[in-house]
């Protein structure tokens, strides 16, 4: 496994200096964040980013994410030319040396929560989903913003967005994704780097807006899409997980088995008897979900991918981004690091 961790530019106020101190830390995920969705990266942009990363003593060889368009998920006629972009932002990439893409196809929204600071038992706060307050929240009336949505839309923008998912199902979503895999796998290939799509998160519909990248048998579908090593998986623990709907050590099993997970986000949750759930520290005693059991999974089918802890608590007093602060996160990669180390010693 190759350890890495978030971190979203020269604005986060988490410095690469102190992701350098995280023992074991090989690679850094990152983005350019200075262009809007569906435009192409330049390459003093990306030229930057390695340049700090390796100055820094890590490496540059994982992004996370190259959004896609919503204009390419509805299908629309003006999807050639994103794809177009995508393709190119592949290529600009692979020049300077990453090998692994993550990005996901959900519509409008990426991850969703319904607070981002909820005052766990032991003081420390979290990100979470708590279906009453989803009840209460209405995405269109322009206050509503998280970290993980693309602040850019404006009210306007979301109630046409809106308008437009509201004339296509999930076979439509289903057959847009095939048409833009179709294209970018292939340069993808050429370009020696692999595709991993996140799965939705929660992976289930949001406020009416159909969401497929959700449990097996859809990721099986996905697989199938196009049917080459290239088109792989981001697998978020925390994601799949949040529900008891999906055997998240099934599919990691299955999927590394078969090669196809290129990156693992790791994290634990607390799922409610109602379906809501809670983030947790990483530890498997703190949620559901047994952090041992996923990492044996992954050692026993040799996985070589990109993994990295994700969202963390806060604590300690830190502010900052939601989810995404330095201590919590690097306590997760200790304790990845520490199941990896004695899986490996004591076989
Ligand atoms: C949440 C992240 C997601 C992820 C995107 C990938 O914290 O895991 O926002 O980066 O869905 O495109």
């Amino acid at each position: 496994m190759k350890l890495s961790f978030r971190w979203y530019g020269e604005s986060d106020p988490v410095k690469l200096k102190y992701i350098r101190q995280i023992p074991n830390m090989r690679s850094v995920v990152t983005a350019v964040y200075d262009v809007p969705v569906g435009e192409v990266w330049s390459r003093e942009s990306i030229a930057k980013l390695k340049e700090d990363v390796e100055n820094a003593g890590l490496i540059f060889d994982i992004v996370e994410s190259v959004p896609v368009h919503e204009d390419i998920k509805l299908g629309k006629p003006t999807r050639d030319k994103y794809i177009e972009n995508y393709q190119e932002n592949i290529r600009r990439l692979s020049e300077a040396g990453v090998k692994c893409i993550c990005y996901n196809f959900m519509p409008v929204f990426d991850w969703t929560r319904t607070q981002l600071d909820k005052e766990l038992e032991d003081g420390s706060t979290a990100l979470v989903y708590y279906k009453d307050q989803l009840e209460k929240m209405d995405p269109l009336n322009g206050e509503l913003a998280l970290p993980g949505w693309d602040s850019s839309y404006k009210k306007e923008d979301l109630k046409a967005l809106f308008e437009d998912y509201s004339k296509i199902d999930k076979e439509a979503l289903w057959g847009n994704l095939k048409y833009f895999l179709e294209k970018i796998i292939p340069v993808a290939e050429q370009s020696d780097i692999v595709m991993a799509i996140h799965p939705d998160d929660p992976p289930f519909d949001i406020f009416g807006l159909p969401r497929i990248i959700t449990g097996e048998v859809n990721i099986d579908r996905f697989l199938k899409l196009v049917d080459s090593p290239s088109n792989g998986l981001t697998i978020c623990t925390g994601s799949l997980g949040c529900t008891k709907s999906n055997d998240i050590y099934k599919m990691i099993d299955k999927y590394s088995a078969q090669g196809r997970i290129h990156f693992m986000h790791v994290r634990n949750v607390k799922i409610l008897d109602d379906g809501s759930f809670e983030e947790s520290a990483h530890f498997s005693a703190c949620g559901s979900l047994d952090i041992v059991k996923i990492m044996e999974i992954l050692h026993k089918n040799k996985f070589e991918g990109y993994l990295r802890p994700d969202h963390g608590r806060m604590i300690w007093g830190e502010t900052g981004r939601p989810g995404y602060g330095l201590y919590d996160r690097a306590l997760g990669a200790s304790y990845i690091t520490g199941i990896w180390e004695a899986l490996g010693k004591l076989k």
